[in-house]
């Protein structure tokens, strides 16, 4: 390939993929051009994608309050009833009940597990009656703190049979982030295994339920899957395993009705200020959405084997390995391990032991997998694979390349797919076979989606141009609330730019008109693809007797993307030393979780401020960056010479 890597050429789109694709360019376009002018009619037709028990009369009622700030509020199909679970798998066993559904990849490579649509019903039934029989129904809030295993699937769509609302927390998060989780939803229910397995490591799932539980009260029942049968305290009356309550019940259980906008799930994501958000997805909108991108995106086609590698425990585990694809009939690998264990090989051992057709994972790990070599990758064959996909922050062109030279042997378009834990679904990616790609570009919008580039003042830009991005119109895959608090809403994301979505990313359109995303341009920062408020993680810090302050911001990191740099000063009378570095480390890790455990700390004596007392985080983003020659303007500083001892003190050394 002759392209230059940071003005890289189109790939043509070869006649193979375009004879096989849903869509070729000019059917986008055509397609595209509709759901801009006429989403009413659009929306109307594609809503129908999904079963309903009662259809809706009209598609679209949503409003982001306009230029003058009126109120927000989206809703799709309003008047529609319909149930995610009856979608997902009910509506597909007279086609395809003997299907598989789920293929579950154990973290021990000899372990896994073919899981039918008539099994997933079964097992989906038998879990929703355990729940109900413990008082779950239609509009209570569930927390699910659980491994790679189907039972989280099962767990999910439980509720969504029920019409409760599930709240995934990410099973690397610490007992203190989980107590904060389960207390803001009010969960009385939390469904977890006595531990989880990854990379051949034990994780005490139940034990930190349990001191979750013990902080914030309230939940009556905890449901205790067995994955490794490990010892756990269970706790009479309150804990139950799950394999002896579905002993007592059956495995029949009707899908309740709920209507298109009652709430289908919460999802926790972190903003710019402290507290993580609620993020509430409804039911029929999403799983339109959902379904749709799912299928033309993956450009996925009956008896594909698909594989996104995400946990369920993102919004990417939600949409794209139970929701979009379960409701599409397809069949969906669930993987409980790492990339690295027990070898670098595994990613490619597993697609060939499944015979993988579409690959969905993080330029993170992509990163990581290219620094192991090619010949771990080599070794393998891949021949079943079609399509490649990536997720979860900017990939670089090196990566890219990679991916597309090596992993996918250049047979495979690599789809890079720009959306956030508030969109529910993909919004700016190529589909294959309608698609010239560009590595390091997400390219076009999805159907129905209009986005904008604006500059800070909210002036939209035309033509090729670089600002923040902004989403014009509503799309039924929307978030719709916080939960329990609309009005931070409303600031969070239709304030900055009124009456518009303001993505929280920076973001550059080229002349063709396509869109690379260029990182957050808020106080989020994307650690290995996951999304961490700084604020969050100067909150742990400060939580420390021995911290006085702390200022966290990212910076370039070779693997993860962005690593988390902290300035930390210590209280007066304490002394920086190693052995306190890794006791932050540690409590930071214990705080909120291994995730966002800093990568450097620097004791700092003072902090850059500005005379009225705002931390300059330009300035910190700077040192971090070892960039400290470009400081900018340091006129407005209360001390400059706080400057000096920061830059000579500066851990990220090139
Ligand atoms: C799905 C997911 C959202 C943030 C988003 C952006 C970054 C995601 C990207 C990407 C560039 C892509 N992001 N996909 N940046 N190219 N293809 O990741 O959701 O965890 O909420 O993160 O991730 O910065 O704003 P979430």
């Amino acid at each position: 390939m002759e392209h230059v890597v940071h003005h890289p050429l189109p790939h043509d789109v070869p006649a193979e993929w375009a004879a096989r694709a849903y869509v070729n360019e000019a059917k986008y376009l055509e397609m595209y051009e509709r759901s801009i002018r006429d989403p009413e009619g659009f929306w109307y037709e594609h809503g129908s994608r999904i079963d309903w028990f009662t259809t809706y009369t009209r598609a679209k009622n949503a409003s982001f309050g306009g230029p003058d700030g009126g109120e927000v509020s989206i809703r799709w199909f309003e008047d529609g009833v319909t149930n995610v679970a009856y979608n997902c798998i009910d509506r597909h066993l007279d086609t395809r009940g003997d299907q598989v559904a789920i293929i579950w990849e154990g973290d021990d490579p000899s372990e896994s597990k073919h899981i039918t649509y008539r099994q997933l019903h079964a097992e989906v039934c038998r879990f929703a009656n355990v729940l109900r029989n413990r008082g779950v129904e239609k509009g209570s809030t569930v927390t699910i703190y659980m491994p790679m295993i189907p039972e989280a699937a099962y767990a999910m769509l439980a509720c969504a049979r029920l019409g409760a609302i599930h709240s995934v927390v990410f099973g690397g998060f610490s007992p203190d982030s989980l107590a904060d989780r389960i207390r803001d939803c009010g969960s009385k229910m939390v469904i977890t295994a006595d531990e989880g397995l990854r990379g051949g490591r034990k994780v005490p799932l139940k034990a930190n339920v349990d001191a979750a539980i013990a902080k914030v009260g309230g939940v009556d029942h905890v449901v205790v899957v067995r994955r490794t049968g490990g010892s756990v305290d269970m706790e009479a009356g309150r804990d139950v395993y799950y394999h002896e309550a579905a002993e007592q019940v059956t495995d029949e259980c009707p899908a309740e009705h709920v209507d298109a906008e009652d709430p289908l799930f919460i999802l926790y994501t972190s903003g710019s200020t402290g507290k993580p958000k609620g993020v509430l997805h409804t039911t029929g909108g999403y799983l339109v959405f959902a379904s749709m991108t799912h299928q033309y995106v993956f450009d996925y086609h009956d008896g594909d084997i698909y594989w996104c590698t995400a946990d369920v425990g993102w919004v990417t585990g939600h949409s794209y390995i139970v929701y979009g694809p379960l409701a599409n009939g397809a069949t969906t690998l669930m993987f409980e391990g790492v990339p690295n264990y027990p070898t670098v090989s595994r990613f490619w051992e597993v697609i060939d032991k499944h015979k993988v057709n579409i690959f969905y994972t993080a330029p993170t790990a992509i990163r990581s997998l290219m620094g192991a070599g090619d010949a771990p990758v080599k070794k393998t064959s891949r021949a079943s694979l079609r399509l490649l996909g990536s997720v979860g922050e900017p990939i670089n062109p090196e990566a890219w390349e990679w991916y597309y030279e090596v992993v996918g042997e250049k047979r495979c378009p690599i789809v890079d797919t720009w959306w956030q834990t508030e969109t529910g679904g993909i919004m700016i990616t190529p589909l294959p076979g309608a698609t010239r790609l560009k590595p390091g570009s997400a390219t076009r919008p999805f159907f129905g989606v209009v986005p904008q580039v604006v500059d800070a003042e909210g002036k939209v830009l035309e033509g090729a141009c670089e600002g923040n991005l902004v989403i014009a119109e509503s799309w039924p895959g929307q978030m719709r609330t916080v939960f329990g608090d609309h009005q931070r809403f409303v600031d969070t994301y239709f304030s900055a730019y009124k009456g518009k979505y303001f993505t929280g990313d920076g973001c550059r359109r080229d002349a063709d008109g396509y869109y690379w995303i260029t990182g957050r341009v808020d106080d989020v920062i994307n650690v290995s693809g996951h999304r961490m408020g700084t604020a969050e993680v100067e909150s742990a810090l400060v939580s420390h007797p021995k911290v006085s302050e702390a200022a966290v911001v990212g910076y370039p990191h070779d693997i993860k993307g962005q690593g988390i740099y902290a300035y930390v000063t210590l209280m007066q009378g304490e002394e920086p030393s190693e052995s306190l570095r890794k006791e932050l480390v540690a409590h930071v890790r214990k705080e909120i979780g291994p995730i966002a455990t800093p990568d450097l700390i620097q004791f700092a004596p003072g902090l850059p401020k500005t005379r009225s007392g705002k931390i300059m985080r330009r300035i910190l983003r700077k040192i971090a960056e070892d960039e400290f020659s470009a400081l900018g303007d340091t006129s407005t500083l209360a001390d400059p010479a706080v400057v000096d001892d920061l830059i000579e003190n500066r851990q990220n050394r090139a």
